[in-house]
């Protein structure tokens, strides 16, 4: 194996493994800080958690709810969550530009009194300028601080990736969400160890053929003196 495939394949490697590798998964709970103690309810035009910034998609209506739970007649889970009610809308994005897909989110209805079936339409601004909709829809299910299980995990399409940024705009509003898994690919372990495997061994060799191009050159003025 010459330096140069060697360094392909180096390259090769951590790029397979910018695109297939496992990446970092990080689970959004919306349970703070700050925290939203049970039986609250707020108005948030920002919210962070592990580097997800959250905002209102709407420029006028800049704002989203946030929940602690334990209100008779919105829906239950025993912590925070999200909530859009008429005017509200989200926005969220990586603070540092890192492009994520989306795996799954809790989503349940508005309210035990708006208890219809909420449709929420995710939208998503991908990084190579194209757009991808996912329209998820609850059971219509819900019995508010009650035994019944509001929140349902649904699954995000193939094509929720490579994502800049996500909105749910301001006519798609009457949702309450939760536990938003997010990923971001990155190069594995695994592909890591075996690129700077291959660049030793690159340095390694080039190491070697300079010290025994010295020891020949020295040498060949020994046997010339
Ligand atoms: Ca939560
Ligand atoms: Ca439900």
């Amino acid at each position: 194996m010459n330096a140069k495939l060697a360094l392909w394949l180096a390259l090769a490697t951590v790029s397979g493994g910018t695109v297939f590798g496992q990446g970092t998964t990080k689970f959004i709970t919306f349970n703070g800080p700050p925290s939203q103690p049970p039986g609250t309810s707020h108005t948030f035009h920002e919210y962070l958690e592990a580097g997800l910034r959250f905002t209102g998609a709407d420029t006028n209506w800049n704002s989203f709810g946030r929940c602690g739970g334990g209100i008779s007649f919105f829906p239950e889970n025993g912590t925070a969550y999200l909530q859009g009610a008429f005017t509200d809308s989200l926005k969220f994005a990586f603070a540092d530009g890192s492009v994520f897909a989306l795996e799954s989110v809790d989503l349940a209805e508005y309210s035990t009194v708006v208890s219809n079936a909420a449709t929420v339409y995710f939208i998503g601004y991908r990084h190579d300028g194209t757009i991808v909709t996912n329209a998820l829809t609850t059971d219509g299910i819900i019995d508010g601080t009650g035994p019944v299980q509001d929140f349902q995990t649904l699954q995000f399409s193939d094509q929720m990736r490579n994502l800049d940024r996500v909105e749910i705009p301001l006519w798609s509003y009457g949702w309450s969400l939760d536990d938003l898994v997010v990923s971001i690919p990155e190069p594995s372990f695994g592909s890591l160890v075996l690129a700077s495997g291959l660049m030793f061994w690159i340095f390694r060799s080039a190491w070697e053929g300079g010290d025994r191009e010295r020891k020949t050159r020295a040498l060949v003025s020994a046997g010339n003196r």
